[in-house]
């Protein structure tokens, strides 16, 4: 920004300058003619043209490249026997903002930038959908190693939604004719798998993704879901600010009807008050519960307790807040109501 203003500064003294040089009083030639594109020439006994450029770059906010230079003003027309003055040259376009940026092209939901304290990274706008995860099946992608620390029980199993127990049936994942539905009944390592497929990662840690200790509470300071839906420093409890509002985001009072046992996720990005803590991310809480990477460390891996976050279709306004709030799950569980969105790091600023 600086910059690009500095060189406007010195392209329109350079300009002036120009005009003034080459393009000043030459009293042997007829009465002066306009300059182009605006000057004009008026009769007059002395002649002194100047062309003034002032090219105005905008400047793109958060990365990107800045607009093009307006055009230049046109010179004054001479007076008297000079020439008017040529049109000033038009400033370059600013560069971009220069803020860190989000990689696109990967699979799944577009990634939304996150702001933090020291850096930023990137979290998917909505919850994985069924059609996201079918796309990612159809490359038939590798099981996890039998050695792998934490998901090496699934070796010889399968990351298809599973279409019983816990809630789960067929009808929960219909990735055809219910494409915008999150995907549902799906284990930790499942979505662990999912986001690494497509060169993401579990969200987890705010300083890089890692996983955070179990046991402490995931403040928005600590924890990258926490900081996203609480619009980070602004710290608010939902992701629509600290004023609860159960029609808001897809909670159990969302659809004015005390959950049955056959009430199930609606689809992503459906509940349009439902939008924060930044611009452009959809149902941070409610909808379906959503994996990260949080989990126990002793015991047996599959049995380990990992967190999920921010409520669900079934969940009272107690759930369905941004800070502090988890479910815990063991690593193979799955239900209807328990999905999972995936975070990446951001492109550092040029
Ligand atoms: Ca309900
Ligand atoms: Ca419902
Ligand atoms: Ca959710």
């Amino acid at each position: 920004m600086k910059s690009a203003l500095a060189s406007f500064a010195l392209l329109s003294v350079l300009v002036t300058a120009c005009g003034l040089d080459e393009l000043g009083s030459k009293p042997d030639e007829p009465g002066g003619s306009g300059g182009a594109p605006a000057g004009s020439g008026a009769a007059g006994p002395v002649g002194s043209g100047s062309g003034s450029g002032t090219g105005a770059g905008s400047t793109a906010s958060g990365g990107g490249m800045g607009g093009a230079g307006g055009g230049g003003m046109g010179g004054a027309g001479g007076v008297g026997p000079g020439t008017g003055g040529a049109g000033g040259t038009g400033g370059t376009g600013g560069t971009g903002g220069g803020g860190p940026t989000c990689p696109t092209g990967m699979g799944g939901p577009a990634l939304v930038l996150v702001k933090t304290t020291t850096g930023a990274f990137c979290v998917d706008s909505t919850e994985v959908t069924a059609q996201q995860y079918k796309a990612w099946l159809d490359t038939s992608p590798s099981l996890p190693k039998m050695n792998d620390e934490v998901c090496g029980w699934k070796f010889g199993g399968s990351y298809d939604p599973r279409k019983g127990g816990f809630e789960c049936g067929s009808e929960h994942y219909q990735p055809m004719s219910n494409p915008n539905h999150p995907v549902v009944c799906i284990d930790w390592c499942d979505a662990r798998a999912y986001c690494s497929g497509v060169g993401k990662r579990l969200c987890g840690a705010l300083d890089g993704g890692g996983p955070i200790d179990f046991g402490t509470p995931k403040t928005a300071d600590i924890d990258e879901l926490s900081h996203a839906c609480s619009g980070g420093i602004n710290q608010w409890l939902y992701p629509y600010g600290d004023k609860p509002n159960d029609k808001a985001c897809v909670g159990d009072p969302y659809d004015g009807m005390d959950n049955g046992e056959d009430d199930s996720a609606d689809p992503v990005k459906s509940a349009a008050g439902c939008e924060g803590g930044f611009p452009g991310l959809y149902d941070m809480v409610g909808n379906v519960w959503e994996w990260e990477n949080s989990c126990e460390t002793s015991g047996s891996v599959q049995d380990q307790k990992c967190s999920t976050r921010g409520g669900s279709f079934w969940d009272d306004m107690k759930d369905l807040t941004c800070t502090a709030q988890y479910m815990d799950h063991m690593r193979g569980y799955y239900n209807k109501n328990i999905g999972f969105r995936c975070c990446a790091d951001a492109i550092p600023a040029p």
